[in-house]
């Protein structure tokens, strides 16, 4: 059995990464946390330590929350199930945004905004992608590797020349990590990312299951070590004396995106805001 420590280890380090992967995975842990414990001993702690480690992911949170409301066994399956159906649900709406030969620029590496992609290109739609690097952990290779193991061309470019590339594009794609009243929650660099869009009046569309809705009061943009963004020069020089911030999300507002991609449907901003203030849309 994984320990809470290990599993723990696993979410810090980036053995899974992703808003609903660390979600799947938290909820794997404790379907055999309490296939031994049960739901008394400890739970409510294991749940605790488990939501604090990359907190600003709102799914495992949302998830944590309803399996609290309804600790079963099949609860958990069931959000597990409905991570996973969302993504299929999604990908349906992708004829609607997608067209032959369109250019895509992506950010970072996404499952939502992945499986949207993919099912475009299974259509057919001869798409390709640009995919951005996605400093300082380089997430964006991980999209550039799974889109090119399906056959789908792919350019990896430098996060610093998204504005030079974002006029030969046909959209932006990204997924999310929370949608809050203050905007897309999503990794840090795509706040850029949507102003180099908007400029350039291309659409601006974020694939985002209903568990990234995110109501909570006590909100934080996850702070990383240093060390992550001056690996590289670490090795060459020592830097004394100098602050380094690495935050790892950044609040894109609502005015940059065009449209949200739920399991629902293809949603407009204002629509999002609705559901977030407890109206349905
Ligand atoms: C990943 C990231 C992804 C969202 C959505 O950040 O910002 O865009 O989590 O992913 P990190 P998904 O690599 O720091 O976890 O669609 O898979 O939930």
């Amino acid at each position: 059995m994984t320990s809470i420590q290990k599993a723990i280890k696993d979410i810090r380090n980036f053995k899974v990464q992703g808003a609903n992967e660390i979600a799947i995975y938290g909820l794997c842990f404790l379907k055999q946390y309490v296939k031994r414990y049960g739901f008394e001993k400890d739970f409510e702690n294991a749940v605790k330590n488990l939501e604090k480690v990359r907190p600003t992911a709102v799914v495992l949170h949302n998830c944590l929350e309803i399996l609290k409301k309804e600790k079963k066994t099949p609860t958990i399956d069931r959000l597990i199930k409905n991570i996973n159906t969302a993504r299929e649900k999604e990908s349906k709406y992708s004829g609607r945004l997608i067209h032959p030969k369109n250019v895509i620029m992506t950010y970072c590496h996404s499952g939502e905004a992945m499986s949207f992609i993919k099912h475009s290109w299974t259509k057919q739609k001869k798409i390709s992608v640009i995919a951005c690097l996605t400093e300082p952990q380089e997430q964006g290779v991980l999209t550039a590797k799974e889109l090119s193991r399906e056959g789908i061309p792919v350019t990896l470019i430098d996060d610093n020349a998204m504005g030079y590339f974002i006029k030969s594009v046909d959209m932006v794609i990204v997924g999310a990590d929370a949608l809050r009243l203050e905007g897309l929650v999503n990794k840090i660099g795509t706040r850029l990312l949507a102003g180099a869009a908007a400029s350039a009046h291309k659409p601006f569309y974020v694939v985002a299951n209903s568990l990234k809705l995110d109501r909570r009061e006590n909100f934080k943009i996850e702070e990383r070590p240093a060390k992550e963004i001056f690996r590289k020069i670490l090795y060459k020089e020592k830097i004394n004396g100098i602050d380094i911030r690495n935050p790892a999300f950044d609040i894109t507002p609502w005015e940059l995106i065009t449209s949200v991609i739920t399991e629902r449907g293809i949603v407009s901003p204002d629509k999002i805001k609705k559901e977030l203030l407890y109206e349905k849309y």
